[in-house]
């Protein structure tokens, strides 16, 4: 059985290196990362509900900040979680790596610090690229199908990232028409996301838990004058729905949607489960106190 008890407060301070964090203690910045430009002093590009990015170390690299906020439902509920940013670093660096090393392309370069990862520079798709491989949320809903039905086939689904209008799902046509992919770019939009479910469920399944559905983005990245399009944002507990695959026990961003309790222990699971994070590490994390600076 997983614990997945009463939430339980992870100091912050336990988990950060401290190396280009918010100074806030007044502690001196790690100067074993020197390259690293502090956090306040550069320049931010992009700040989004769950990650901020910033300006890279060199040209056509940028910053990729993972935050503690929590939010669901167009960020109509919000909280901050202490330790989900480590988490969710962690979990999606050891993804994207393993992509790369497969040969799907991703924006990933490599993780700089506990909250922060160098990726590339891309051009983000306007679209929210969902897979589905058994029924749950959204699709539960709007075709009352049962949640955990296995779908005949894996399933793929866009939607046009535009918080102002809740994310409404798309068609390849409205895609098209209105010239947020070309059609060549949704093909290899879709043979990404057919490798990068295949490859995922396996990874997971490797480890006892299904991959019930997950949300990539891709960007466009330009070498010269040739283009490609990559994986880019994240891929975590936060962008996937993950069920243990014995006792069905949710391991994602909705215990948090629907309030069930336990996020960042079923987070720490994950990590733990793909061997991301020490055993002692995330134990440590799980029962320190809470410091207070
Ligand atoms: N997702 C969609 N928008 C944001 C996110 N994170 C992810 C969900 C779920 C999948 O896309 O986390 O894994 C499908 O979500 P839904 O709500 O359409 O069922
Ligand atoms: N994170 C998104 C939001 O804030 C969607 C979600 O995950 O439910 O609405």
């Amino acid at each position: 059985m997983l614990a997945l008890a009463a939430p339980i407060t992870i100091s912050d301070s336990r988990l950060e290196t401290g190396a280009s964090e918010p100074n806030k203690t007044g502690r001196p910045m790690d100067f074993l990362k020197p390259r690293l430009i502090p956090m306040n002093r550069r320049r931010r590009i992009y700040e989004g509900k769950a990650k901020v990015l910033y300006e890279g170390p060199e040209p056509g690299t940028l910053i990729q900040y993972f935050k503690d906020d929590a939010t669901a439902f167009n960020a109509k509920k919000h909280e901050v979680v202490d330790g989900k940013g480590v988490l969710n670093n962690r979990i999606s660096e050891y993804l994207f790596q393993n992509l790369n090393d497969i040969g799907v392309p991703t924006h990933f370069i490599r993780r700089l610090t506990m909250r922060e990862q160098l990726i590339r520079e891309v051009e983000i798709i306007p679209l929210e690229v969902v897979v589905r491989n058994v029924a749950a949320g959204s699709l539960s809903t709007r075709l009352g199908i049962e949640e955990g039905t296995q779908l005949p086939r894996s399933i793929i689904e866009f939607y046009y990232k535009n918080d102002a209008l809740n994310d409404p799902m798309v068609s390849e046509e409205h895609i098209t028409a209105f010239g947020w992919a070309a059609p060549q770019e949704i093909d290899d939009i879709m043979a990404l996301a057919i490798r990068v479910n295949d490859f995922l469920s396996g990874l997971f399944l490797g480890v006892g838990i299904r991959l019930v559905d997950f949300k990539m983005e891709c960007g466009r990245l330009w070498e010269g004058d040739n283009m490609r399009i990559v994986v880019a944002d994240e891929i975590s507990p936060d962008s996937c729905r993950l069920w243990d695959i014995k006792s069905n026990d949710k391991l994602d961003k909705d215990r948090f949607r629907r309030d069930m309790g336990g996020m960042i222990e079923a987070y720490m699971e994950v990590a733990r489960r793909l061997g991301v994070m020490q055993e002692g590490e995330v134990r440590r994390a799980a029962a320190g106190p809470k410091l207070v600076s």
